[in-house]
């Protein structure tokens, strides 16, 4: 016996990854419903060899369904999370409305699976894509050797920002090899083609921005309250995968190679890291993949306990769709125990 799943926002990047993901993995569904808004009704979506009709998100009663894997933004969160949580089926929310919240727990299977037992509204949060693949990293290493410090630098692909953020970077990026078609900047600040922006999201009061301010918040809710983090997000002109430049400081020193042998073995994790032209991953060949890559792990001899690696990720995968049905995995082991 399996599970009633539904999937709303089937219809924009993370939605159709979600339903890839409970395809490629075998995810114990026994029947599955995939909602879109009122725009979006009827658009038919692919679940493995089957193709989907969407229904309305506005008029759906979730009654009776196990789990439903939000990938729509925090307004319709907001309206219709809390009727499927009521309705008795558990909302793991890739939006960032819950993730915060004390009574929602936030949830990277590789880092704190057990926290599924802290669920007091029937809602699960999911981190926000910077952030999920970071914290795969950092979770066994501060376990071996205590984090003080992060400093990260993201580079983040168009895709984060959704199919308009890769359609400005398409049509930009044609434009400057055509003159004559002028592509002024929409959901950038700036042009994207050719160029890096070091904006993600809005800015606060102390000069960050909430990309910014979302990594160090959920660091600490995921992996330990003590971590200081400061983080720089930049959006980069690449389609999908997210990069970052992670610089750690211990309280202990731990050795570059002890720190290689103990990523290679964690979970979620690829370690591709040879000093030689190559020998590290891009985002380009992240794509479609389940792991968090890791490459250019090296001391950082500036500090005492210092470390630095490249960390790599499909944002729509890991930094999404895979981490909500990872934690629904957890969920059905843990909880629901069907299927
Ligand atoms: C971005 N992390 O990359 C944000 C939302 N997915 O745009």
């Amino acid at each position: 016996m399996g599970y009633r799943i539904v999937v709303v926002g089937a219809t924009g990047n993370v939605g159709r990854e979600m339903l890839n993901i409970l395809d490629e993995r075998e995810f114990p569904v026994d029947e599955i419903a995939v909602l879109a808004s009122r725009r979006s009704l009827g658009t038919e979506v692919s679940f493995g060899d089957k193709t989907l009709k969407t229904q309305d998100l506005a008029t759906f009663d979730f009654t009776g369904w196990d789990i439903a894997l939000f990938a729509v933004g925090s307004e319709a969160t907001k309206e219709f999370a809390p009727k499927a949580a009521k309705a008795g089926c558990v909302v793991i929310d890739n939006s960032s409305l819950y993730r915060y919240d004390p009574d929602v727990p936030l949830i990277v299977p590789e880092c704190n699976a057990s926290a599924v037992h802290e669920m007091k509204k029937n809602i699960i949060a999911n981190p926000n894509c910077s952030t999920a693949q970071m914290v795969v990293a950092l979770k066994p290493l501060h376990d071996r050797a205590r984090i003080k410090r992060v400093v990260v630098s993201t580079y983040q692909s168009v895709s984060g920002s959704g199919k308009e953020g890769m359609d400005e970077l398409w049509e930009q990026t044609k434009a400057v090899y055509n003159p004559v078609s002028d592509v002024p900047p929409k959901k950038y600040p700036k042009e994207i083609a050719f160029n890096v922006i070091p904006h993600i999201d809005v800015f606060l009061e102390d000069g960050s921005t909430k990309e910014e301010w979302k990594m160090v918040a959920e660091t600490k809710k995921i992996v330990d309250k003590s971590i200081k983090v400061t983080a720089t997000c930049v959006r980069v002109p690449v389609f999908v995968g997210h990069a970052e430049a992670i610089n750690i400081e211990f309280e202990d020193f731990l050795d570059e190679d002890e720190a290689r042998d103990i990523l290679r073995e964690s979970p979620g994790i690829m370690v591709i890291d040879k000093r030689e032209d190559g020998g590290y991953v891009t985002p380009k060949e992240c794509v479609g993949d389940f792991a968090t890559f890791i490459s250019r792990i090296r001391q950082d001899s500036t500090i005492d306990n210092g470390l630095n690696l490249w960390c790599v990720s499909d944002n729509l995968r890991k930094g999404a769709a895979l981490n909500a049905v990872q934690i629904a995995e957890v969920l059905g082991r843990e909880i629901l125990k069907k299927g």
